[in-house]
């Protein structure tokens, strides 16, 4: 008999491995007990899959491997600097490129570069660090989304657009000349790694040009955004990755890069912008904070590296491997009826921690409470992604409220086999199956800032 389907594979195979621990049960109880159930206070050594986040997390090729013995550790004008630079003019496009050493630190100064007491940023839902930094510079983030981002349930393929009658509405009330720009992200990491279409980009690039307002776009996982409109949306199928890409950061005026993600490597980012005036003002704003402006905070072979990532990660088989070890966890997690956020993303499976725990009400964090059973049951380690990462109004002081209460099983690049995601699987059929005897959690400790990193909990007595 013929078969219809061909099983595909990663682009590459294993040439060094990293032992992994296996703890008990007993032994997680008290680890996750001592980390006041936050899986962010757990020690490595006691997580035995550890599906935290894709940040800085990949496994390095040999080429990239091989790039960090050519640093040129130059104080200033390293070599690395000018490949990094090229490799972005290349592959995004962007004229200058201003290095630091990760993402939030671009998010930091175009945010006091750009914005004045009493902005408003409007943005395809809101990620952590970016609303601190823009709130720190005196602006007000407002999420202007498709109201399908906030639906588990719902098919929409590109639940990362933004919504034209959101986006005129809050051009109308505020006015174009309190809105230094929009913040735009592809594959919007809060609401389940969900892509924005091209056709949305243009639509709300177009407005934007109408009013003379800046686009920054937040490019952490922008390949993976390529690929998936390349796959879902009409017309875009015979493009390369990389002229989506182009397609994309066209329309914008600057990026900032967490190059932890896409890029596959473990530590860097940038800021990368076209008007030279604001690249002038942007370098030298981060040899206050960074580095120099050759090297903003990375070493010369960081930054080696990370130009040769730029390189890998746009190639269609790694991407299409990526994201389609993503899918396969996905698809697994349904078969077992465990609910998840449809259609699955770019770079994790959300369990939708609402459903998964009916019982435990929000203002008792179930999704928080999901990821410390998850790690008991089997050492796996996954995030929050609900109302403790929502954090506080910070006028008002009231929890922001979140509609989503998700659990992030966040897939590192080209570092587990499909035997983890099965492990992985059955572990949370295991939780689902005993769902009803997992209790819900109370803070006892709250940090001012991004609480989600270092908060404290215990179970509630009921
Ligand atoms: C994650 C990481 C980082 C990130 C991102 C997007 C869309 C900017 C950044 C910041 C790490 C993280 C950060 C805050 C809370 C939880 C986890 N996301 N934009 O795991 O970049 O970390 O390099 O400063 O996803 O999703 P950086």
């Amino acid at each position: 008999m013929k078969r219809e389907r061909r099983s595909w594979a990663e682009p590459w195979k294993i040439k060094m491995v990293e032992p992994l621990q296996v703890t008990t049960r007993e032994e997680r109880t008290k680890a996750i007990e001592e980390a006041g159930y936050n899986t962010f206070l757990l020690r490595s050594d006691d997580v035995y899959i550890d599906l935290l986040t894709d940040s800085g997390t990949s496994a390095m090729s040999d080429r990239q491997w091989s790039g960090l013995m050519m640093g040129d550790e130059s104080y200033a004008g390293s070599r690395n600097f000018f490949h990094l630079q090229d490799a972005v003019r290349d592959v995004y496009g962007y004229g200058h490129t201003i290095p630091t050493h990760q993402g939030r630190a671009a998010e930091h100064i175009i945010s006091q570069l750009l914005i004045k007491e009493g902005d408003v940023v409007p943005g395809n839902m809101y990620f952590t660090t970016t609303r601190l930094h823009q709130e720190m510079a005196g602006g007000k983030f407002i999420d202007i989304i498709v109201d399908e981002a906030n639906d588990p349930e719902s098919e929409f393929p590109f639940k990362g657009n933004i919504c034209l009658e959101k986006l005129n509405r809050v051009i109308n009330e505020y006015g174009a000349d309190r809105i230094p720009y929009l913040s735009i992200a592809t594959s919007v990491n809060m609401c389940g790694g969900q892509p924005i279409s091209l056709e949305n980009f243009q639509q709300v690039a177009a407005i934007a040009k109408q009013h003379g307002i800046k686009i920054v776009h937040d490019m952490t996982r922008c390949v993976e955004n390529a690929y998936m409109i390349k796959m879902r949306e009409p017309g875009q199928q015979d493009k390369s990755i990389v002229e989506i890409i182009r397609e994309i950061c066209d329309l914008t005026d600057a990026a900032t890069m967490s190059s932890k993600k896409d890029h596959l490597v473990n530590i860097g980012g940038f800021l990368a912008v076209n008007d030279d005036e604001l690249a002038e003002l942007a370098r030298n704003m981060v040899v206050v904070f960074e580095g120099l402006h050759t090297y903003g905070g990375m070493a010369g072979r960081d930054m080696e590296a990370l130009a040769i990532g730029i390189h890998e990660c746009s190639h269609f088989d790694h991407i299409a491997a990526r994201v389609g070890q993503v899918l396969y966890l996905g698809e697994r997690l349904q078969e077992f009826g465990v609910p998840v956020v449809r259609p699955i993303g770019t770079h994790g499976v959300f369990l939708d921690a609402r459903r998964f725990l009916a019982h435990i009400p929000q203002d008792q964090f179930p999704a928080q409470a999901l990821a410390a059973e998850l790690y008991v049951d089997s050492g796996v380690r996954a995030m929050e992604r609900g109302i403790v990462s929502a954090g506080r109004n910070h006028e008002t002081g009231e929890h922001h409220g979140s509609k989503l209460e998700l659990v992030r099983l966040t897939i590192p690049r080209r570092v587990y086999t499909q035997a983890h995601m099965d492990v992985v699987a059955e572990s949370i059929e295991e939780v689902w199956e005993m769902r009803d005897q997992v209790k819900g959690l109370e803070m006892i400790h709250e940090p001012k800032h991004l609480r989600f990193f270092q908060a404290r909990f215990r179970p509630v007595n009921k």
